[in-house]
């Protein structure tokens, strides 16, 4: 039975980057809503206690009736659980530590990784996910679909933004490229890095 996270902070601790009303409808609705959907659909399967990262890369081997189910909400719950954990209202301006070092390494420098992400995440058409992700040693860039997440395909996600128009459109209507600029801000880098020196070990 999977379960709905708690946020480590408030509902309005992001504020003004991202507003109360939102974070709230979308972790106790929407978030609860693929935690629901996912339980329904494996309820009685040998996958009711799989953990929901195992359950993503053995997706071939679940049942053909209840895999979309299980992809859509299950990358749903994955996702959403990583979204909130990388922000948070202490946060700071930039990548420090592993991450940051990798992240000058690959990007050549801080600014430049942080537009090439923006561009990746502004670009990607209607429901998506922006991604940083580490794979055989190399960081890279990009977007998924629906709730597709790395996660299937073996790949190790270090950062990840919600670009589904829940996340932004009460406050920045249209305005996904003002959302993605103010979400910056509510990074929480240290735990980007903790995340990152899981990964790379
Ligand atoms: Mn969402």
């Amino acid at each position: 039975m999977h379960t709905l996270p708690k946020l480590q902070y408030g509902y309005n601790a992001l504020e003004p980057h991202i507003d109360e009303q939102t974070m709230k409808i979308h972790h106790t609705k929407h978030h609860q809503g693929y935690v629901d959907k996912l339980n329904v659909a494996i309820k009685g399967t040998e996958f009711e206690n799989m953990d929901v990262n195992e359950l993503l890369q053995k997706l071939d081997n679940v049942p053909e009736n209840i895999r979309a189910a299980v992809r859509n909400n299950g990358g749903g719950h994955l996702n959403h659980s990583m979204f909130w954990e990388i922000m948070g209202p202490k946060s700071g301006r930039e990548a420090t530590g592993k991450i940051g070092e990798a992240i000058k390494k690959e990007f050549g420098s801080f600014d430049k990784f942080k537009e090439i992400f923006s561009d990746v995440a502004a670009k990607a058409f209607g429901s998506a996910w922006a991604w940083l992700v580490y794979d055989k040693g190399k960081l890279s860039v990009y977007s998924t679909s629906g709730h597709d997440t790395p996660v299937m395909e073996g790949k190790a996600p270090i950062l990840v933004l919600d670009l589904w128009e829940h996340s932004f459109y009460l406050l920045y209507q249209n305005r996904k490229p003002d959302y993605i600029a103010a979400w910056w801000n509510v990074v929480n880098w240290n735990k980007v890095n903790e995340i990152f020196e899981k990964a790379w070990k």
